[in-house]
């Protein structure tokens, strides 16, 4: 648990999906990673090297500890499935006490902790396929990605069931990694970012210094020498790659190309990018690191003011899954991976400790209720790796360019990294409700929860009572006396608000995104914020080339889309107007109560000879009408077309 922050989720629409992440996700996930589900395992684009028959990870596991004989399977990170899978379990445990779950994440503890070699050093594919190549390809080895994963794990579980034999084997991978890098050892980093991070939530909980020097040694090394990776390689007698197709990336790949404090526009992959980002926000507000926390600012300028989907998705291209350039943001080769907008989650998040801005918890709202949300299918077993804002299911079958963008979600991944991170991101949400700064405690997320938080050594119980984004209606109950402040996010897509304390009205004006409120409070004080949820069309800047002429619609933190099950093929031939009126509707059971909204539009009539290029002339127009349902929702239905900006009238 956060610190300072101790918070129950009790809101119907995140404890159901808690709930079906605990009933549902997390076994079967447990059974695929142990192969024991008869499914089709999805390659994320077209290419032959992608490891698509089964997962293998726990097998991998069970031969580096001796227990079986075999080869590794999968990609070179495939450790780090069973370990995103066991902090969800862990996150999960700490709300319900699922004896199951419990048993198989001991399970899988004990198996972890037998593949650890005796110096400490922790990953199947280098114990059992390369001993020798250890920490020498250091770009495409993900070795410190994989430990950095193991440790948030460990961390979390340990916190969770007070384990300390996971404790234990994460302290001893730390002290391994120690003892090899850092300005007397390996002058060098991971190709792809996680350790940082990962080494400071160690820090925290152990309060061993070593970590926060060691992260920060990673944070500041990175970039030095952007010939680091090549240099490595030149060296390595063994020129077999690791990952096919990665050979070829250049150091911005890698956020290599200049030190962090020097970059001002985020380069390359994009989960390595928000990762990075979060390690960096971490140590800025740990380490009271100013230009740690300027360079995030600059970064976090520069995503999402430049470089974000309307979804929070970020990542315009499959090469490299990378970001590309300032408003490049076409909608149907979109890459916008689910873990990129979980980790754009996590550095809001940890932005905000070092700086209360709305503007971050609104981008960590957009990220949760869009493309984080969209990732997982209803029913918990299917999942959405991409997120693209616009699907023709032909053009996914026929267009290699376009062969990420699946039309419906798969069970599973050859790279699987996506599945078990959206598990983790959303049993850990109490942790995104509050956050505290001195003696005040903004409310970032509005969540129905229950619990206390530490202000300046008080423990102040509150509880939130609301159905957002259902309604814009928040009732904060305070429910224990004393002096302190109450921060009240006001969203940057809200148009106005109420906000009363015990029934009168609260005249203060907002400051960077929230209403601060200090008074002396007392037992059941009650703040009463409503939010106007109606649905608004929106357009991009005109920069944005993809979107000119488009519009989409967002209800509260919600984009809205349209799908052809609902509106007829052709979706590309809709024209709405964006005065049109939108009604609103409690959604079919299938949406789990959504608002879906509803209107009167138009559809352009094609010419009867169908030339595809004639003199102009203004298109005919039908009426017709539209249904539009919350992005997350998409692709539920089977196999059909998908729009988010549609075209305008
Ligand atoms: O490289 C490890 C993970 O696999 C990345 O974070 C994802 O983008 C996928 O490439
Ligand atoms: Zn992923």
């Amino acid at each position: 648990m956060d610190m300072n922050c101790n918070i129950g989720i009790t809101d119907k629409f995140f404890v159901n999906y808690m709930e079906l992440i605990r009933t549902k996700m997390l076994p079967y996930q447990w059974r695929v990673l142990n192969d024991e589900e008869d499914i089709v395992i999805a390659k994320e684009r077209d290419a032959d090297y992608i490891p698509a028959e089964k997962s293998h990870c726990v097998e991998n596991f069970r031969i580096a500890a001796g227990r079986t004989k075999g080869h590794h399977y999968g990609m070179v990170f495939q450790d780090s499935d069973l370990y995103k899978w066991l902090e969800a379990v862990a996150y999960t445990l700490e709300r319900v006490d699922d004896k199951y779950l419990r048993s198989l994440a001991e399970e899988a503890v004990d198996l972890i902790a037998e593949a650890q070699e005796k110096d400490g050093y922790l990953n199947t594919y280098f114990t059992i396929e390369a001993p020798e190549r250890k920490f020498k390809r250091l770009y495409q080895s993900h070795e410190l990605y994989c430990a950095g994963h193991f440790i948030e794990a460990a961390v979390a579980y340990y916190q969770a069931v007070g384990n300390q034999k996971v404790l234990d084997t994460a302290v001893k991978l730390a002290d391994c990694i120690d003892r090899h890098f850092g300005p007397n050892g390996i002058k060098g980093y991971d190709g792809h970012e996680e350790i940082e991070l990962a080494l400071l939530r160690l820090y925290e909980v152990t309060k061993e210094k070593r970590y926060l020097t060691l992260a920060k040694f990673f944070l500041y090394e990175r970039g030095k020498n952007p010939e680091f990776f090549q240099q490595q390689r030149d060296t390595d007698p063994d020129k077999s790659v690791l990952i096919e197709g990665m050979d070829g990336f250049r150091p911005s790949y890698y956020q290599n190309h200049k030190p962090i404090l020097q970059q001002e526009t985020a380069e390359g992959h994009a989960v390595r990018v928000a990762y990075m980002c979060d390690g960096m926000a971490r140590l800025a507000y740990l380490d009271n690191d100013k230009d740690m926390l300027e360079a995030c600012q600059r970064l976090w300028q520069n995503i999402t003011h430049k470089r974000m989907y309307i979804t929070g998705a970020i990542g315009s291209t499959v090469i490299g899954e990378a970001f590309t350039a300032d408003y490049d943001l076409p909608n149907d080769t979109v890459y916008g991976e689910t873990c990129a907008s979980v980790g754009l989650m996590f550095f809001a998040h940890n932005l905000m400790k070092s700086q209360e801005k709305g503007e971050y918890a609104d981008v960590m709202e957009k990220a949760l209720y869009n493309t984080v949300l969209s990732g997982m299918a209803l029913d918990g077993k299917h999942f959405f790796y991409v997120n693209p804002l616009e699907v023709v299911p032909e053009y996914s079958h026929k267009d290699p360019g376009k062969s990420h963008i699946k039309t419906t979600r798969p069970s599973w991944f050859g790279c699987a990294c996506c599945p078990p991170n959206l598990a983790r991101l959303l049993s850990s949400l109490n942790r995104y409700v509050y956050t505290v700064k001195n003696d005040t405690v903004y409310a970032n997320l509005y969540v129905s929860s229950w619990g206390s938080v530490d202000i300046a050594g008080q423990e102040i119980f509150l509880k939130q009572t609301t159905e957002y984004p259902k309604t814009g209606n928040i009732e904060l109950e305070v429910l224990t006396d004393g002096e302190f402040g109450i921060a009240m996010r006001i969203p940057g897509w809200a148009s106005g608000y109420k906000l009363q304390v015990n029934g009168e009205d609260c005249a203060i004006q907002p400051e960077d995104g929230y209403v601060v409120i200090h008074r002396s409070w007392h037992k059941n004080d009650l703040i009463s914020l409503v939010l106007p949820m109606e649905a608004k069309f929106y357009q991009a800047l005109p920069r944005v080339r993809e979107d000119i002429g488009r519009v989409a619609v967002q209800r509260g933190p919600v984009v809205y889309c349209a799908e052809s099950v609902d509106n007829g093929a052709e979706l590309e031939l809709l024209r709405v107007s964006p005065d049109m009126e939108l009604q609103e509707f409690s959604a079919d059971k299938e949406f789990g109560g959504a608002v879906i909204l509803k209107g009167k539009t138009e559809k352009v009539q094609l010419p009867s000879d169908e030339k595809l290029y004639a003199p102009y002339e203004n298109v005919s127009l039908q009426s017709q009408d539209l249904k539009l349902v919350p992005y997350y929702c998409w692709g539920n239905r089977g196999e059909n077309e998908m729009l988010v900006w549609l075209y305008k009238k």
